[in-house]
């Protein structure tokens, strides 16, 4: 068995998880922030056997989506011109669409 964490926009998290849950797969939602952005993003966990894994990728690639975002920043600490820089296009880095790390699961219980 393995364990897939998924790293998703917020943006994406709700159609990504209906369509898991179409198929049968069992989701777990965290709200999460990412380190860099300081914004919230969606970490998924799901359980599933090994042969299940690449399905749940490409619905990830299905309903996960690249997007350029802008690292949010306290406008009140800085000045106009700052602030303005920091909204320009320079600012923006590119996002994924998903971050997955696949993991082998040792026990899998439910007591
Ligand atoms: P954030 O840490 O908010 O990063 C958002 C995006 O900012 C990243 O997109 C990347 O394009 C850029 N970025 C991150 N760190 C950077 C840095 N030190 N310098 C310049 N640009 C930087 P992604 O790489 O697609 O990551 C999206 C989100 O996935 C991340 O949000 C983080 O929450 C998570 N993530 C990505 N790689 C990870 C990893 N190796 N371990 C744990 N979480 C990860």
């Amino acid at each position: 068995m393995k364990l897939v964490i998924a790293i998703v926009q917020r943006k994406d998290a709700n159609p990504l998880i209906d369509s898991l849950m179409e198929e049968g797969f069992k989701v777990t939602k965290i709200a999460s922030t990412g380190g860099f952005l300081k914004s919230g993003n969606t970490t998924l966990l799901l359980g599933v056997e090994e042969q299940q894994v690449d399905r749940v990728i490409s619905k990830i690639k299905e309903e996960c989506r690249r997007r350029n975002k802008s690292p949010e920043t306290d406008h009140s600490s800085i000045s106009p011109t700052e602030a303005y820089n920091s909204c320009s296009d320079k600012a923006k880095v590119e996002v994924s669409g998903a971050t997955i790390f696949v993991i082998n699961i040792d026990k899998f219980k439910k007591v």
